[in-house]
């Protein structure tokens, strides 16, 4: 049967692999930050690799499966999940992976800190990361909104760094009719109660990490004469924990788990709402208005989650191409495979470089200094980066693939399980034409402000990088771009270009 066994490609630490990570960190961030936040990084990495990544894999291969009857017959729809599964919560809220981003230890670095731990997480982390993203993006909310008695718990339990009381949290929005098109799609119906809390009766058609402990979801309100309005102003946000004190799910039916092409590590279930206990926690009519900030955290989780496949698929393949000998030389050594990978690495160094700077500008905005620029940019570049990087994900992770040959395509590498979990990404948070029509509304809304500091900003950075002449053509297109955008900001009836100083 012959003496030869490939060697195989062997994970190191993703953080001390990580070249330009490194070079962001140096060249970016102060080293009073930079410091423990690389010393953190380095220790979590040395963790994925000897205890993580093993638990990932359990939560592919061992899949959460429903248990809907009990021995005697009793409706129970218990929702089981495999160990590694529970060992990535207790991870998770060791790490601060949620924490980080509100205890704001690093001002304006703290989401660049945690969104680059949950970067070298995320391809290690069986899929926790999705109710992470959710996790994050309903503290958001509850901050935005003002953390009330109703939700202060919640709040507290969802940015917690202890294991046994760390939440995590659904984001239920998607119904039959419509995940896009919530406004029209949303059916869920929300009864007043006497105590001024409502119950929630409708189906929710996709519901991840169905094991989250809470959940914010959308429904309408059903007036005194039993009528509900319809569209986008018909809906508010409500907020809801799933169990009671014996672990059972209060008024909901699982009416199945679905069966999805990747993603298989998360119970991600059709939910029948018969009368379950909610509170409104939005305006009357301001629920898509109200999460849309969770949208704006879930995005660029999705963005982290994508770059982060890329950088992973570029490692392993790296590795394996000093290994792989064909031809008379290792893989590394053949220009053209060489070229393929190089392409590999240049799409990825873009997204990656466009996730920091997302990032960057979140921070700035949760701690006040974003000045009026910042956060048109933040508007802008978060579908951007999240329609982007998506598509990009699936491109890349699958070239990365072809690059371990016959072997990319074989289950037990782990290999495919990272393409079919790459093609979700343009799907959920938002599809890429979704988003395209996002970025149009955050022109729209902005009156083209959104726009003008882009190219405001880029006009800035081409400035600043002097003495390269293959960059005068951009400067002149950018030029034009600016003078289009002034008379069309004017005609929309706004004041003169809050930029315009910066741009001269
Ligand atoms: C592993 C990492 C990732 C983990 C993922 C976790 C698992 C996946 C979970 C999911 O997939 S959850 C479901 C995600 N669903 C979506 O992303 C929905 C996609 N559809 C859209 O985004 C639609 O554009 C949207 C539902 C928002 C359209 O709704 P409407 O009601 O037609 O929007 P409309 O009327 O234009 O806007 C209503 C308000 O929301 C406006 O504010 P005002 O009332 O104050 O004027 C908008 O400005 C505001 N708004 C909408 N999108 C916004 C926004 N504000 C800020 N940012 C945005 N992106
Ligand atoms: P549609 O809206 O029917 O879209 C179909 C096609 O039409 C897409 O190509 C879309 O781009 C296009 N389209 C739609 N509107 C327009 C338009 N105006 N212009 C041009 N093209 C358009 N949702 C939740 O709420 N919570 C969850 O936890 C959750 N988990 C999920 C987990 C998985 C694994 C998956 C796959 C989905 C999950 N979703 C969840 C649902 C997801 O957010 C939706 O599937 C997604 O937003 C798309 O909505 P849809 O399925 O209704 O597709």
């Amino acid at each position: 049967v012959g003496t030869f066994f490939q060697e195989r490609p062997v994970l190191k630490n993703p953080f001390l692999e990580d070249a330009l990570l490194h070079k962001y960190l140096r060249r970016t961030v102060p080293a009073q930050v930079r410091e423990p936040v690389a010393a953190d990084l380095a220790r979590f990495g040395e963790r994925l690799v000897s205890e993580v990544h093993r638990l990932g894999r359990q939560c592919e291969e061992d899949p959460p499966r429903l248990q809907q009857y009990d021995a005697w017959g009793c409706r129970v729809d218990r929702i089981v999940t495999c160990p590694a599964w529970a060992n990535m919560k207790e991870i998770s809220a060791q790490e601060g992976l949620v924490a980080a981003g509100y205890e704001r230890t690093y001002g304006e670095w703290s989401r660049v800190y945690q969104m680059s731990k949950l970067y070298l997480y995320s391809p290690s982390a069986g899929l926790y990361t999705c109710p992470l993203a959710m996790t994050d993006g309903a503290a958001k909310v509850i901050e935005s909104l003002g953390v009330t008695e109703t939700v202060e718990e919640a709040f507290r339990r969802l940015t917690s760094r202890d294991p046994q009381r760390f939440w995590t949290s659904g984001q239920w929005m998607t119904e039959r009719k419509g995940g896009s098109d919530v406004a029209s799609g949303t059916e869920t119906v929300a009864q007043l109660q006497p105590d001024a809390s409502y119950r929630l009766y409708g189906f929710k058609w996709f519901t991840s990490a169905t094991d989250a402990d809470m959940t914010l979801t959308l429904a309408r309100v059903v007036d005194t004469h039993g009528r509900t309005l319809q569209g986008s102003r018909g809906l508010s946000l409500f907020f809801a924990t799933l169990r009671d004190q014996h672990g059972n799910l209060k008024d909901i039916e699982v009416q199945r788990l679905k069966d999805k092409l990747g993603t298989r590590q998360v119970p991600t279930a059709e939910l029948l709402l018969d009368g379950l206990p909610a509170q409104r926690i939005s305006g009357e009519g301001r629920g898509v208005a109200s999460i849309a900030s969770m949208l704006t955290i879930t995005r660029i989780h999705n963005t982290v989650s994508a770059v982060a496949a890329m950088r992973r698929i570029i490692q392993l393949g790296r590795e394996y191409a000093t290994k792989r000998f064909v031809f008379g030389k290792f893989l590394k050594d053949h220009a053209l495979h060489v070229q393929t990978m190089a392409r590999m690495e240049v799409e990825t160094r873009g997204a990656f470089l466009l996730l920091m700077e997302v990032c960057w500008l979140l921070g700035r905005e949760e701690v006040g200094s974003a000045s009026a620029l910042q956060l048109h940019l933040l508007r802008l570049l978060t579908p951007v980066a999240k329609l982007y990087t998506g598509k990009q994900a699936i491109a890349v992770v699958s070239e990365g693939l072809e690059c371990f040959g016959g072997q990319g395509y074989m289950e037990d590498t782990g290999l495919p399980a990272m393409l079919r979990d790459a093609q979700v990404l343009s799907i959920w948070e938002g599809t890429t034409n979704v988003l395209s029509l996002d970025v149009l509304r955050g022109v729209a809304k902005s009156r083209g402000q959104v726009l003008e500091a882009f190219f405001t900003d880029t006009k800035a950075k081409l400035k600043a990088a002097t003495g390269n002449p293959a960059l005068a053509p951009a400067l002149t297109a950018v030029d034009s771009a600016l003078h289009a955008l002034g008379g069309f900001v004017q005609r929309s009836g706004q004041k003169p270009s809050a930029y315009a100083e910066l741009a001269a």
